[in-house]
């Protein structure tokens, strides 16, 4: 057995102690209270998810394993000293729960080069899509198509033991990991460049080796990949696509398939898809205005008419943040430091000013800070990266990071299968004392 995966059982088992007891002699104690109103809000606030990898606090934003956005940028090995944290050192600590060494973070670099070949059936499967069909759609395919070479399905089929489901789970998640770069890359070049494709590079770290593959070999967009790749990797367990990953693979369902499921959600525009609602929003407003960049007074009134037409602000408001999201102000210290005197930028830190007052007077929005998406399209627009519709399969090669990092866990503590009780109106009219 290889030295992560040793270490990381002999740290495991003595949690999944921890969850046996728990379990076993403390299951009644309750930890949250139900009501009507939290069943037809989204279930905001009830505490029915066990997740090690973040927590997220509305004032402060998230934490990895404790660690904020802030002190991970110093903490984490990087490229260049002051340079942005690699990802491959967010997962080792989301999956072993301690930092990583700079060897730790090479390691990781190393087995995800050497496990990234994506097979040949698995590029037909994307070749037989239509080279318009969104991006996100093509990406899910892909991993879809790549489930069949599960180790997990396959040891499951041999009649593995419930307590080693974790293994094959974690070659799973690191095969998997290893090899989305390339998926995204090839989508990318075959929608936008011709499919003229291009080789990775064996010594690039897997961020750079995603901005390499994908055509772009400027120092700075490799550093702007490892932030973004950095930043959008996990944001506690109930939001959209980290929930569905957990409850698809509660069934033992594939990672493959637990982590389709859960970027189909992110591909919804309440979630992950805002970044490519937000750039879109911002390119039809200035469309619309015929002018470069919008006064304040400008970017009010299409806030408003935005809204006066039913639709969302993009990029803004959150399920459980209620202040500016730390992943925004990260973006926004990049393009102050490396692209101050974008047009875009310009427009989004102008946006930055005249929503939340806005949106501060409507009564029944929460938040009305930025989020993550408000602001990353500005910074791969200025790149290059035009392709808008792309923008949400780079947040998903982030996102398993964390969700699968998380799978792991699941699997180790042996989390059943998911089943929340479902009622019909009437038996909630009956609760609330009303006659149906
Ligand atoms: N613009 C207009 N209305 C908004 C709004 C926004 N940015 N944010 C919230 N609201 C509205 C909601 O649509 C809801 O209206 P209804 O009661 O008529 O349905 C009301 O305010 C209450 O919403 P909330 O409790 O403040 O927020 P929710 O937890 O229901 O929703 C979110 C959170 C993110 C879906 C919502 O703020 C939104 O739609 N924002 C715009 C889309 C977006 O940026 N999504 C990305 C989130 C980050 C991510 O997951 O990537």
């Amino acid at each position: 057995m290889e030295t992560i995966k040793e270490r990381f059982i002999e740290k495991a088992l003595p949690k999944v102690e921890v969850i046996r007891k728990l379990k076993k002699e403390h299951s009644q104690i309750p930890v949250s209270e139900v009501t009507i109103g939290h069943v037809l809000t989204g279930m905001k606030g009830i505490v029915s998810l066990l997740t090690d990898t973040s927590k997220l606090d509305p004032q402060e934003g998230i934490r990895f394993r404790g660690y904020s956005i802030p002190e991970l940028q110093k903490l984490l090995p990087k490229v260049q000293s002051d340079g942005e944290p690699l990802p491959e050192g967010l997962f080792y600590l989301m999956l072993m729960d301690e930092l990583p060494t700079p060897e730790n973070v090479a390691y990781i670099t190393s087995e995800w080069a050497k496990r990234s070949e994506v097979p040949k059936k698995a590029l037909q499967v994307i070749d037989a899509l239509p080279t318009d069909m969104h991006p996100m759609n093509q990406y899910v395919a892909g991993i879809v198509a790549l489930a069949d070479g599960s180790k997990f399905m396959k040891a499951y089929q041999s009649g593995m033991n419930k307590k080693d489901y974790w293994d094959p789970t974690y070659e799973d998640v690191m095969d998997l990991i290893a090899k989305l770069p390339r998926i995204a890359a090839y989508i990318y070049r075959r929608s936008y460049h011709n499919n003229q494709q291009i080789d990775p590079d064996p010594n690039l770290d897997w961020a750079g080796n995603l901005a390499h593959m994908m055509g772009f070999d400027d120092d700075e967009v490799k550093r702007l990949f490892r932030l973004y790749l950095f930043l959008h990797a996990d944001h506690e367990g109930g939001n959209v696509s980290a929930h569905t990953t957990h409850l698809v693979g509660s069934a033992l369902s594939s990672p493959y398939q637990a982590y389709a499921a859960g970027m189909l959600g992110l591909a919804g525009p309440l979630h992950g898809l805002a970044n490519q609602e937000v750039i879109k929003w911002i390119l039809e407003m200035i469309k619309e205005l015929n002018v470069e960049n919008p006064t304040k007074e400008q970017i009010a009134q299409y806030v408003k008419d935005t809204l006066n037409a039913g639709r969302v602000v993009p990029g803004y408001g959150h399920a459980v943040l209620r202040k500016t999201d730390p992943r925004y102000m990260a973006q926004r210290e990049f393009a102050l430091k490396f692209l101050p005197d974008d047009p875009i930028f310009k427009v989004v830190s102008n946006v930055y000013e005249v929503v939340p007052p806005i949106l501060s007077q409507i009564a029944k929005i929460q938040n009305p800070w930025p989020n993550v998406d408000a602001h990353s399209g500005a910074l791969l627009l200025h790149y290059g990266i035009k392709q808008y519709e792309f923008y949400t399969v780079l947040f998903s090669v982030s996102r398993a990071l964390g969700v699968l990092a998380q799978l792991v866990w699941d699997r180790v503590y042996g989390l059943p299968i998911e089943r929340p009780k479902s009622q019909n109106p009437a038996w909630f009219m009956e609760k609330a004392g009303l006659k149906s």
